[in-house]
């Protein structure tokens, strides 16, 4: 029998350990700044024990947002050499050194759960990060739907899930002339066969450049990126953190005007990623048109967002029956699944929360499935940044926070 109380302090003391004063490290070395998503998670934490740190941590990742409402996917609080590509390579414009992406919208989710649970002492602090929330999720309307109204992904990094298959094809028709010669620090961190290859990084880093190049103008570099994707995790996500924007924004009395018409347009959205011959949601490449062909964790984002799919469920339960550790990032059966190297095969407490919290909302069967594995994985392996989803083995950086918080605020 596991000890939950040494589990919790552990993952309390992750969380200290990553704590730079004001926000929190992924882990250290490995990933030396805020990153967006993955801090959003960590307020998650945080408000099962400091309820004021919990605040002051989206806070924080709100003052990197951009004038156009963009928040960034990397905040370069303080220079640390041991991640490429940094502040120089990016040049963000915003008001404080970042990354000029960004990435899956949870911050709203997490600040309507943090408010439900204290509401009279959240009010101040939620009222005055509300409209910037609002402004991020207007920017996310205006600068990445399709014509479908799913939300696209201009970079592998935005949709948080690097190298997962489905953006080999879209990849593989970038040319990365002129990337030349970089140094990679993250894989002097962890084993480069759990790392995204050369093939993907040049690509990664030609984006950057590319959107450096027009400074990040959102009109200009829509119409050069040649990497558009339309995406089940930033589509779901955004409907489900919409919804609670709304939710939110109703109980503080904020203006709500439009969101529930954006709602439509994302449920719309949404719907549209249904691939036919896959009978599963699936990525679309904006620019081709054509299907991934992928059934990927993404894929089982869908109850989050309120939306129910006997299809889709089906293929939850064909993969679930694969693994032992968590929803793999693509499904087992597939050439392409690799069980340790990052988003083409792992399983990933983040995801299994979203996932798994998603399936409870809708009372569908799974969630404690999806949550059981999610506790072995880290009662039996730690607190590792994702897991080997048939053994279980720790991958990637250890000491992770993201995996913690969601230890500490669901799996345990
Ligand atoms: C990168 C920090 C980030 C996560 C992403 C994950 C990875 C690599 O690490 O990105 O260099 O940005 O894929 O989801 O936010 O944990």
């Amino acid at each position: 029998m596991a000890d939950y109380d040494a589990l919790d302090a552990e993952a309390r003391r992750i969380l200290h350990l990553n704590d730079r004063g004001g926000y929190t490290v992924p882990t250290d070395g490995l990933y030396p700044y805020q990153w967006n998503w993955d801090s959003a998670f960590a307020a998650f934490g945080f408000a099962q024990f400091d309820l004021d740190r919990a605040w002051v941590e989206l806070e924080t990742l709100m003052t990197g947002q951009w004038a156009s409402g963009m928040v960034p996917h990397i905040l370069f609080h303080q220079v640390d050499d041991r991640y490429f590509p940094g502040p120089d390579v990016w040049q963000g414009v915003g008001p404080i050194p970042s990354s000029g992406i960004t990435q899956p919208a949870v911050a709203a989710i997490f600040a309507r759960l943090i408010y439900e649970q204290a509401p009279e002492e959240s009010r101040d602090r939620v009222m005055a990060l509300w409209p910037k929330l609002r402004a991020w999720h207007r920017w996310f309307m205006d600068w990445r739907t399709d014509d479908a109204g799913a939300i696209c992904v201009t970079h592998p990094w935005e949709a948080g899930r690097d190298n997962t298959p489905e953006w080999d094809a879209p990849l593989k028709r970038i040319d990365p002339q002129g990337v030349g010669e970089y140094t990679r620090r993250d894989t002097s961190h962890v084993d480069p066969a759990m790392r995204p290859t050369k093939f993907d990084y040049d690509r990664y880093i030609w984006l950057v450049n590319l959107g450096a190049s027009v400074g990040w103008d959102d009109a200009k570099l829509k119409a050069i990126n040649p990497f558009r994707v339309a995406d089940p995790t930033m589509t779901f996500i955004l409907l489900r953190a919409h919804r609670d924007l709304l939710a939110l924004g109703e109980a503080l009395g904020c203006d709500t005007a439009g969101i529930a018409d954006e709602i439509a347009v994302l449920e719309a959205g949404a719907r549209s990623l249904w691939n036919p011959e896959l009978r599963c949601f699936d990525a679309r490449d904006v620019v081709t048109g054509d299907w991934a062909g992928c059934v990927s964790s993404a894929s089982f984002l869908c109850w989050g967002a309120g939306i129910d799919d006997a299809e889709t469920a089906a293929h939850l339960d064909r993969v679930m029956a694969k693994v032992q550790y968590g929803v793999p990032s693509h499904d087992p059966e597939s050439p392409r699944f690799e069980p340790k190297r990052y988003w083409r095969g792992p399983s990933w407490a983040i995801m299994n929360y979203l996932i798994g919290s998603g399936l409870a909302a809708m009372g569908k069967p799974q969630a404690d499935m999806v949550r059981d594995h999610t506790r072995a994985a880290i009662e039996h392996h730690g607190f590792a940044e994702y897991f080997d989803p048939l053994t279980g083995d720790p991958a990637g950086g250890s000491t992770f926070t993201w995996t913690a918080a969601v230890w500490l605020g669901w799996a345990s």
